[in-house]
């Protein structure tokens, strides 16, 4: 393997074809029409056009990207996340392409990739889940019987789901068959496939995550935990690693787990198994992605590891060069997703130019982006700009160089989820270890920004005024000298 495509864009394709060049594998990109100046095209030794801005007329056509292989002489295709890169057609077609998916098999993919089957290959190794319906639900009245048995409140889940679509809490009986249909219908809409299946609600959870590598002589080992429950609309902001809430025997207990979930599957490469956790720190099978995932930099951080390396030496065929018991965790590690997002206005995209862009830097802080100063955010895809990742020795040092680099990055032109990070790092709840999935909807409010927006530009108008009267005491200062003081003005406010 020594020509690798990779089937994305953005922060995740620059990643992907990092690692590759540091194993000197030349690489390939894609790219839409809007993305052409794109930070990973220029990166990449070559680069195929595939089409129109719209996903669906480029990112998402599975067949232009082989022939993009076969133009180029690509032997690989790293798939990234979102896009095809959980499309277990596309897994096939690659496969029967003559081409190697840098990925899983077809089949884990298609049963991973429908929670019924996925609880269904799991349930062999005894995984601990949430009761409930093993099977589609068919029949409201046998549901709502099974619903009084589990005990409400119960959550209805679509089969085929993601992202929160087709889920539906009912709290009680006489709302069952109501919400049923809602879900149904949503599901159908969604996903084309309207199968639902019912689950104790757990009320408080924890969103715990682990990292498995499988190669394809059988090794699977897991890179412990991520904790993913500060998110908001089932879309995650920050994640971390380790767990501040998971002590050593559970931790070994959800990694045999997860071990075991992939091995029900033969899974081989990366892929995460998705756990709740509740108050008691009883842990729960939800699902498993079958993809390298947005927060995959925290993992790699603790562990030392480079995900993106080991995935391609799975795909050449290598066995694991560590076993479970060579790996440990060192320090700790934060990720903040920057998105293009308004805090202020309910989350909504902001898209625009990036008319200031200046990345933190110094020990401990990553910041994995595909943009720079003078670009714009396309309104085509994710608005995720960058991750900013922190290392510390522990918790305490990972957030406190956090707030330190979300201070130091400076961005204009746009909104963003920045500031929004800094009210998670310096929230007592987050700071405590003692949060759960409901920690936006329960703390966050926008004015908890505005007053921090209100006094930066308080201190901004006190300097300003300031500056003017120096400046009217003093002779005409020379041009230069005016933009070095009105630089003063704006690093004085990003710094207060
Ligand atoms: C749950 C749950 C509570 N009880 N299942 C949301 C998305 C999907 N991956 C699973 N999800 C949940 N499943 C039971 N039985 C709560 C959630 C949930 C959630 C889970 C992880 C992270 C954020 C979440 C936000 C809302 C609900």
């Amino acid at each position: 393997m020594n020509k690798i495509l990779i089937a994305n864009r953005g922060e995740i394709a620059l990643r992907i074809m990092r690692s590759a060049k540091e194993m000197g594998i030349k690489t390939v990109a894609v790219f839409s029409e809007a993305d052409r100046n794109a930070l990973h095209v220029r990166y990449a030794d070559e680069a195929v056009c595939i089409g129109p801005a719209p996903s669906n007329q480029s990112y998402l056509v599975g067949s232009k990207i082989i022939d993009a292989c076969k133009q180029t002489g690509a032997q690989a295709i790293h798939p990234g996340y979102g896009f095809l890169s959980e499309n277990p057609a596309f897994a096939q077609e690659v496969k029967e392409a003559g081409l190697v998916l840098i990925g899983p098999t077809p089949e884990a993919m298609e049963v991973m990739g429908n929670k019924l089957s996925a609880k269904a290959a799991a349930l062999r190794y005894n995984i601990p889940m949430v009761p409930g319906t093993e099977e589609a639900i068919t029949n409201v009245d046998e549901a709502k019987a099974r619903a009084v048995e589990v005990g409400f409140p119960i959550l209805i889940k679509a089969a085929a789901g993601g992202g929160g679509k087709g889920m539906r809490i009912v709290e009680k009986a006489a709302d069952f068959e109501e919400q049923m249909q809602l879900a149904v219908s949503e599901a159908t809409s969604a996903f084309g496939d309207g199968s639902v299946f019912i689950e104790r609600y757990v009320t408080s959870p924890r969103h715990i995550e682990i990292q498995v590598l499988g190669d394809t002589h059988g090794n699977i080992v897991h890179l412990f935990e991520r904790e993913c429950s500060v998110q908001r609309r089932h879309q995650k902001v920050v994640e971390e690693a380790p767990s501040s809430v998971l002590t050593p025997e559970i931790r070994e207990k959800m990694g045999k787990c997860a071990v075991d979930v992939a091995r029900s599957v033969s899974y081989v490469g990366a892929g995460t198994v998705e756990f709740i956790l509740d108050e008691n720190l009883n842990f729960f099978f939800l699902e498993m992605n079958t993809r390298l995932q947005v927060e995959h930099p925290v993992t790699e951080m603790i562990t030392g590891l480079d995900l993106v390396k080991e995935q391609i030496k799975i795909a050449r065929g290598e066995a694991l060069s560590f076993k479970q018991d060579d790996l440990k965790i060192s320090g700790h590690a934060m990720e903040l997703r920057v998105y293009a997002e308004d805090p202020l206005n309910n989350f909504l995209p902001d898209i625009g130019t990036l008319q200031t862009y200046q990345t933190p830097k110094g020990y401990g802080v990553r910041v994995d982006d595909g943009f720079e100063q003078g670009m714009e955010i396309p309104i085509y895809y994710d608005p995720m700009i960058a991750k900013l990742i922190t290392y510390g020795k522990d918790r305490t040092e990972a957030i406190e160089r956090m707030v330190r680099a979300i201070e130091e990055y400076d961005i204009t032109g746009i909104q963003t989820t920045l500031n929004f990070g800094k009210f998670v790092m310096q929230h007592p709840a987050f700071v405590s270890g003692r949060f759960d999935t409901h920690f936006v909807g329960k703390y966050f409010r926008p004015e908890s920004l505005k007053s921090e927006n209100e006094q930066e530009a308080m201190i901004a108008a006190i300097a300003a005024v300031l500056l003017m009267q120096d400046q009217k005491s003093k002779s005409q200062p020379i041009a230069s000298e005016a933009k070095q003081q009105s630089n003063w003005v704006q690093n004085r406010k990003k710094y207060t």
